[in-house]
């Protein structure tokens, strides 16, 4: 007997909404039951860019049975007290991370840490900075140069003005992204500047200055016309993060590892003991302080 499910890829999340896209159309679709009670440590057992299989209710109307194995997806400690994962997008090749070099101005803190969980989660990483038809973007070019050093693609970019959107297709182009940053960076605008068909809600408000409003609300998974998928995700205040290691933090800082098992003693934390290679480091100017610093707090030194 032949399978009744569909198989499908969830490409929009809206609480407790699915939209599913099989066979070319879209299907919206609740859970079933058995799967929001197997919660296995999530706040949700299905999220964008998973593959599941569906009954069929009323043409246009299913419910989510299964969801397939999953590859690699960008998750992060939900909201709240319990200690729950939250994917905000499954089944992924690359995080584009996207920050404004103005309005709002660039936290490099939180930079590192969307890198950190990136690469904790297996994604490959392209730091994007756009407006930056905002300001003479030299200083700031200056300030992110390590970041080049430490091997990652950095881009520059204006979604109004149109610098760096040639680049952002090339990157995104026959790939499957997430892209992700804070509130008001200008994630849905870049997609909308490289892809406009897709027309995505973006803010209305020019000044970015207002705190605690997205405009996007849930996380859409989009097909490019040029090839590949991206998923514009909100703004996102705070990262927390879900099964990162030290290990794995201190994978993303290679300007830093030469020196993190130089130290005297073995077990450092690279306060004030004698013989701390890190520090020694950064008083010789060869590690910026600045990475020290975000290093030592996500890795709870
Ligand atoms: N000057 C300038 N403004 C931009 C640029 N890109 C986006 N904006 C503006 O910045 C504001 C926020 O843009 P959005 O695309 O909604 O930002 P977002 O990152 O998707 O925000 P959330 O959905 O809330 O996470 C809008 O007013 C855009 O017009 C840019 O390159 N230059
Ligand atoms: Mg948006
Ligand atoms: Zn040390």
């Amino acid at each position: 007997m032949s399978d009744p499910l569909l198989e499908g890829t969830v490409v929009e999340n809206h609480g407790a909404h699915f939209a599913v896209l099989v066979d070319g159309r879209t299907v919206r679709c609740l859970l079933r039951g058995k799967l929001k009670k197997d919660k296995r440590r999530s706040v949700a057992p299905v999220a964008a860019g998973d593959r599941v299989k569906i009954a069929m209710l009323e043409p246009d109307r299913g419910v989510i049975e299964h969801v397939l194995p999953r590859g690699s997806g960008l998750s992060r400690r939900a909201a709240g007290g319990a200690p729950l994962r939250q994917t905000l997008v499954a089944n992924i090749d690359q995080a584009i991370i996207v920050f404004s070099a103005a309005e709002p101005r660039p936290d490099l803190f939180m930079l590192d840490r969307f890198i950190v969980a990136a690469v904790a989660s297996g994604l490959e990483r392209v730091i994007c900075i756009n407006k930056c038809d905002l300001v003479d973007g030299e200083p700031l070019r200056a300030r992110l140069a390590i970041y080049r050093q430490c091997g990652y693609r950095l881009l520059y970019t204006s979604a109004v003005g149109g610098e760096g959107l040639e680049d952002v297709k090339q990157v995104l182009k026959d790939r499957r992204s997430v892209i992700c940053g804070p509130s008001g960076v200008g994630k849905s605008s870049l997609v909308n500047a490289v892809a406009p068909g897709l027309a995505l809600r973006i803010s209305e408000v020019g000044n970015v200055t207002h705190k605690g409003r997205h405009t996007t609300s849930s996380i859409s998974l989009l097909e490019l016309p040029f090839g590949g998928w991206v998923a514009d995700t909100p703004g996102l205040r705070q990262l927390e993060f879900w099964d990162v290691s030290p290990e794995k933090v201190a994978a993303a800082f290679p300007d830093l590892q030469p020196y993190l098992s130089g130290c005297k003693y073995s077990n450092c934390t690279h306060g004030d003991e004698p013989g701390c290679a890190l520090r020694a480091a950064v008083k010789g100017g060869e590690v910026d302080d600045r990475r020290m610093r975000s290093y030592l707090q996500m890795a709870g030194c």
